[in-house]
């Protein structure tokens, strides 16, 4: 995948991708990410790329001219994908990532200040993202989790995909609940169907852990695999279902 990232502070970005799993999937090339200092493009003899917000009010806006002059470079090679971080934007889901994974070239632009010229974004921007309903400094963070994120679904980047199908939001689930050695840990035990090598009883027991988890934090989503199961209306999946959630009520 090629990315292209505009930054004030391309720095911020490169060091969330200076080590492990990002360092190794852009030394084998598997992501070739270029940055592109947004002040490189501004012909002003300060280098200023902001200016006050038309019809007053506190806090700065980046410059159209600066921003249309590094993206024309950009854009001149292919039809990239230009996604734009702001609080505004659709949420980023896990859906979705798994959907960018499979675009070729994203054009990343990482606004500061109170943001960018609205007229950028009416030219350019293909899609606005937010990685969550808060407001942050710039958009160098969003930008460096939307690469890791999207990352984890290139080939080659995961020592294997299998990680990929069974993870948190997997089928609108929270992931179940994970142990390692010791076995015993000051009193506290694993739980005994994990070291039953019943690989069915484990798979079930993973399920409703999954489902009770989802259903006490995240009834959105509870609700969304419910309807995906009765949806699809696979019998063994409906029979798993309705077993965890009668066992998740005897819990209760
Ligand atoms: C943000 C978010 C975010 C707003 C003004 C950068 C800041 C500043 N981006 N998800 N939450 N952006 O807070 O994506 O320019």
């Amino acid at each position: 995948m090629k990315i292209d990232v505009l930054s004030l502070f391309p720095e911020m970005i490169k060091a969330s991708m200076s080590e492990s799993i990002l360092k190794r999937a852009i030394d084998q090339n598997i992501l070739n990410i270029t940055f592109h200092q947004i002040r490189d493009y501004s012909e002003d003899k300060h280098k200023k790329v902001d200016d006050t917000t038309y019809g007053g009010g506190s806090g700065l806006v980046m410059r159209a001219d600066v921003l249309d002059k590094a993206l024309s470079t950009i854009v001149n090679y292919g039809e990239p994908h230009i996604i734009y971080f702001s609080p505004r934007g659709n949420k980023l889901a896990q859906k979705r990532v798994e959907e960018l994974a499979k675009i070729d070239h994203i054009v990343m632009i990482c606004g500061h200040y109170e943001g960018i010229d609205q007229r950028i974004i009416d030219r350019y921007v293909d899609e606005e993202l937010s990685i969550g309903d808060y407001v942050l400094t710039g958009g160098e963070l969003p930008c460096a989790v939307t690469i890791d994120a999207i990352s984890r679904y290139l080939d080659g980047v995961l020592g294997t995909s299998a990680s990929l199908e069974e993870e948190s939001f997997t089928d609108n689930l929270l992931e179940y609940p994970h142990y390692t050695k010791p076995s015993d840990y000051k009193g506290d035990k694993v739980p005994d169907v994990l070291l039953s090598g019943n690989h069915q009883n484990i798979e079930k027991w993973r399920y409703k852990e999954s489902l009770s988890l989802t259903y006490q934090r995240r009834k959105d989503l509870f609700y969304k695999h419910v309807l995906d199961v009765l949806q699809r209306g696979d019998k063994k999946e409906l029979k798993g279902l309705s077993e965890a959630v009668i066992e998740m009520e005897l819990e209760e």
